[in-house]
């Protein structure tokens, strides 16, 4: 089966509640649909969420990389030749979100094709995952009374706290009113998205000791290389590297070199293969994953639940499957729905969703 069109659709979706965090803030999603057409009449679908900020990706470069460069390369070649066609996509450095997306439209088609949910294909563990909601910044008042309502709403009991701001005092603040207010019975986690110093993120975990929280993750960059590997090896959870550690080769190298004990799968970075080589690394070397967000709307949630739910190992921890909860409206024809605390995978084949394409029509920014 035939690679014979790449589609590249830019388009806006508003927040309703903006996502603040210590590498910035995002407003509305200004994202990439991608669809791959095939000479047998099936259509991938995938979607890339540019994170400017930390990868160096927009919604224009994505559109620009796919259009200009990979579409022509991969125009005619076997939908079926994954292998190949990563080969041709990683003469091109970085660009994750655009690779990405083109991988995961292409496993779409291939559990089409043979009829079955692509979280079968990739190993079919379970059919739903726990959900972790993600905090960002704001007052303790504010951050708890949010989790609350997620709680009560949709049985939530897992989230993650945005920290890394100045002064420290106003994340350690958030993190004890949530502890105070939800009670033991939440996991708590945190993320610094870089923006302490090690001895900052050393005197705020000692500060935090007492709350039970379950993991730190990029509290500061990888590249102060010396304070992050002392924080490491005395933090007692642990400590997940996220956008310190995209691909394979980075990933090995931050576990081996001491500058984290886990790490942040992204299926909006590394596609569903490249996440696999991630995961299956992170097995062998003994290191623990979690299903990280790249702030995705429902169709990056999508797939992020279906990898997640699909290996023992990315399903063991909840997921941070519940950022599509703040957007104004998304694309899909049927809505995700988070019950009882867990998301579960679509049950069709390919990731088993549908554009709807009046609210395509509605958001897309190209006309
Ligand atoms: C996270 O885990 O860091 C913030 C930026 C991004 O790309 O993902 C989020 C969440
Ligand atoms: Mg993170």
């Amino acid at each position: 089966m035939k690679i014979t069109e790449i589609e590249t659709i830019p388009y806006a979706i508003p927040y309703t509640k903006p996502l603040r965090f210590a590498s910035g803030e995002v407003h509305t999603a200004e994202h990439v649909l991608v669809r791959v057409h095939t000479d047998e009449g099936l259509t991938g679908v995938a979607d890339a969420p540019p994170r400017p900020f930390t990868y160096g990706e927009t919604q224009k470069s994505v559109t620009a990389v796919i259009e200009d460069l990979f579409a022509p390369q991969l125009m005619g070649l076997d939908v079926f030749a994954r292998e190949r066609i990563h080969a041709l996509l990683h003469r091109t450095v970085g660009n994750p979100a655009a690779k990405s997306a083109l991988d995961m439209a292409l496993w779409d088609i291939a559990g089409q094709s043979c009829g079955r949910p692509v979280t079968e294909l990739l190993g079919g563990h379970t059919d739903r995952m726990r959900v972790s909601h993600m905090l960002g910044f704001d007052t303790p008042q504010r951050v708890a009374e949010e989790a609350e309502r997620i709680r009560a709403t949709y049985g939530i009991t897992v989230f993650k706290v945005k920290v890394g701001r100045h002064p420290v005092r106003a994340d350690l603040d958030v993190c004890r009113a949530l502890r105070e207010i939800l009670g033991e019975q939440v996991e708590l986690y945190v993320d610094g998205n870089r923006g302490w110093t090690a001895s900052e993120a050393a005197t705020a975990l000692r500060e935090l000791d007492d709350l039970g929280l379950t993991l730190a993750e990029e509290l500061c960059p990888a590249d102060d290389v010396l304070g992050r590997r002392r924080l490491v090896r005395h933090c007692r959870v642990p400590f997940v590297a996220d956008e310190s550690a995209t691909t394979p080769a980075e990933v090995t190298r931050s576990l081996l070199d001491g500058d984290a004990t886990a790490i942040s799968i992204k299926t909006a970075r590394t596609g569903f293969t490249g996440s696999q080589r991630v995961l299956f690394q992170c097995e062998g070397l003994g290191a623990e994953v979690v299903m990280g967000n790249q702030i995705d709307g429902q169709l990056g949630t999508v797939c992020t639940v279906a990898f997640g739910a699909a290996h023992a190992a990315s399903s063991r921890r909840a997921g941070e499957l519940s950022n599509f909860l703040d957007m104004s409206d998304d694309l899909l024809t049927e809505s995700l729905a988070i019950a009882g605390g867990t998301l579960a995978v679509p049950g069709g084949p390919g990731l088993g969703v549908a554009i709807d394409e009046d609210k395509l029509a509605r958001y897309r920014q190209d006309h």
